[in-house]
């Protein structure tokens, strides 16, 4: 698992019987074949998600919280769900607008992702608290599940993945498969600082082209073929606030 903070840039594609063949030829090699179950949560309107963040206790590592790499100043609307929402007697403190980033799926989706990954329990719940705006002076300020509980966060997804990982040179491949029926492939990479996204993106982009798939095209996760078959009212809101790629959509290039 990368150091917490650090930034991931991934770029899916949809994998045949023939990728793990061409990446052992390209010098790959077999570095995890593991199963998980992720458990995502958010408050019942989807506070987190629609700020384009991404809570999960994932099996046998705990938990993370994925999210913009940097709030983008001004682009931010405020929730319209922020004064009916009840932190269960919390003390609240305004909650100001929400950073939300350029809406991912709507006009000219971005095929390649980046998030930053956060796991320390003190760092989440912050972010969290932040977000939701409850004062972080609270006793379970390090405690997770805590947090989730006196938040009245709820889980809205739940499922394993059987993951193959490979290593080549410094970049990981993920090629999963979910337990409903789904699967799909990710290159990956972790960089420390914003400056290293570009030289990133482009390593992942010549991979792409020597596995063969087209790295102008967006492919839907794990995440929005779950909501899409499990959660469709859930899935709707969420693919309209821009926030979760449009599954059956995946030809859409930029
Ligand atoms: C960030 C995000 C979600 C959380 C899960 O992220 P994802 O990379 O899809 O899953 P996974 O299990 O491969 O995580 P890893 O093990 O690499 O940390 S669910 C939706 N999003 C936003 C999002 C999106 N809408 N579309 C795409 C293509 N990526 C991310």
């Amino acid at each position: 698992s990368p150091a917490s903070g650090s930034i991931e840039v991934e770029q899916k594609f949809f994998f045949e019987p023939g990728t793990e063949e061409k990446l052992v030829a390209l010098g790959a090699t077999l570095a995890g074949n593991v199963s998980f179950r992720d458990q995502y949560f958010d408050t019942p309107d989807c506070r987190l998600v629609l700020a384009d963040h991404w809570l999960r206790e994932r099996e046998g590592i705990g938990w993370e919280l994925k999210c913009p790499p940097r709030p983008l100043e001004g682009a931010g609307i405020s929730s319209p769900a922020a004064e009916s929402w009840d932190p269960r007697g919390l003390t609240q403190v305004p909650a100001g607008p929400c950073p939300l980033q350029p809406l991912e799926g709507a006009g000219r989706p971005d095929p390649a992702t980046q998030y930053q990954e956060v796991t320390c329990p003190r760092d989440i719940v912050a972010r969290v608290c932040g977000l939701l705006g409850v004062d972080v002076a609270v006793s379970w300020c390090d405690d997770v599940a805590r947090a989730l509980e006196e938040l009245g966060l709820e889980e809205f997804a739940s499922f394993v993945t059987r993951r193959r990982r490979y290593r080549v040179g410094d970049l990981s491949v993920d090629l999963d498969e979910a337990d409903f029926g789904y699967a799909v492939g990710e290159v990956e990479a972790v960089v420390r600082q914003q400056e290293d996204v570009p030289e990133a993106l482009e390593r992942i982009q010549e991979l792409g082209r020597q596995l063969g798939f087209d790295e102008k095209t967006c492919i839907p996760g794990k995440m929005s073929a779950y909501l899409h078959k499990f959660r469709p009212a859930h899935y709707e809101s969420l693919v309209r606030a821009g926030r979760l790629r449009k599954v059956g959509d995946a030809g859409a290039t930029q």
